[in-house]
């Protein structure tokens, strides 16, 4: 292969051979008396446009179908009621489930899932070209707090109402690739990734709720959109795939939250990026190969990997003691 010198790129033919039509819908805000009849209604206009412009799966938000309940203390039978889904799909949500058949178009929806026997997750599902449900995702990183905070602008209370995700983070092939999928807050953990890219993931999905304020300390605004594009960016680039991002955003009911949904290719650069803080589509073809060039050499993992030296991360939660010299000292593993 030759190496172009004038541009830097060695990363061969320049045309896409294995382009992936992604679609990112990002939504503006779903107020606390928007119906799920009016929210559906604005996702399938957006599953329309993203078929029009030739993408085989949109990545929808977060909670889609409601306002962000867990900044509001309710108690348990009001927000079971109002806000939760004891089946996906519902009467509600079949539409989307019929355009996606219709339309020959895959979409990830995040929704707040009550299961028969009474556990709730922040949930998240893959569902293929043919409308079927190939994969379920529970939210792991739960972010925020379970006790009522009287003096918080708002609350943050998804340890009240979730339970951690008890499923991990699998991956799926649908659409002739291997998608993983995760929510929001873990989006900034680096383990959430290498988990999926250690399966051969080839895209990550994810959808977010994040508010403009941090109710924990006075975190300067602009922090909010600069740490969640360093996280996408980042672990594209360390883990060799492309990453798709969808918000909801804009001021539900007062409270704002971040907008910049994106798609980012596996150099960690960002290709295409929501302008608004309201309904949008964004949209890329995506060259699931680029990654290779990045997995093959820099990060080859089955290369250069050592995982006799990363115990502690399975180890231990939180940060301790420095481990002694004897426990750092490990025999080199075999070839
Ligand atoms: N829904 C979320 O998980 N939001 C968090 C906020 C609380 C920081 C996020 O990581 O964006």
């Amino acid at each position: 292969m030759a190496i172009d010198l004038n541009t830097g790129s060695g990363t061969g033919n320049s045309k896409i051979k294995n382009s992936f039509g992604l679609a990112v819908a990002q939504m503006g805000p779903v107020h606390l008396n928007d119906s799920r009849v009016a929210v559906v209604a604005r996702l399938l206009e957006m599953m329309r446009e993203a078929a029009s412009r030739g993408a085989k799966m949109v990545v929808f938000p977060e909670l889609a179908l409601t306002t962000f309940f867990p900044r509001y203390w309710m108690d348990d039978a009001e927000v079971n009621a109002r806000f939760f889904e004891p089946s996906m799909p519902s009467a509600e949500t079949q539409p989307l489930f019929d355009l996606a058949a219709q339309l020959k178009i895959g979409f990830y929806l995040g929704y707040a899932e009550l299961t028969a026997d009474g556990h709730r997750f922040n949930t998240s599902v893959l569902v293929d070209e043919n409308a079927k449900i190939v994969a379920r995702y529970r939210k792991i990183h739960l972010p925020g707090h379970s006790d009522h905070k009287p003096d918080a602008p708002f609350q943050h209370l998804e340890k009240k109402y979730f339970e951690v995700g008890n499923e991990g983070f699998g991956v799926t092939d649908m659409l002739g690739t291997r998608i993983g999928q995760c929510l929001c807050n873990d989006r900034r953990w680096p383990e959430t990734y290498r988990v999926m890219s250690l399966q051969s993931a080839r895209i990550v999905v994810l959808g977010y709720n994040t508010p403009s304020w941090n109710i924990h300390w006075s975190e300067p605004p602009h922090l909010r959109m600069f740490h969640h594009l360093l996280s996408l960016q980042a672990n594209a680039y360390q883990n060799g795939l492309w990453v798709a991002a969808a918000a909801k955003c804009g001021a539900e009911d007062g409270f704002h939250m971040i907008g910049g949904s994106a798609i980012v290719a596996p150099t960690g650069e960002i290709v295409a990026q929501a302008q608004s803080e309201d309904d949008e589509v964004i949209f890329s073809n995506c060259d699931l190969g680029l990654g290779e060039t990045f997995l093959q050499h820099v990060f080859n993992f089955a290369k250069h990997r050592r995982p006799e030296h990363y115990k502690l991360i399975t180890e231990r939660t939180g940060a301790g003691e420095p481990l002694s010299a004897s426990a750092l000292k490990t025999t080199q593993p075999q070839e």
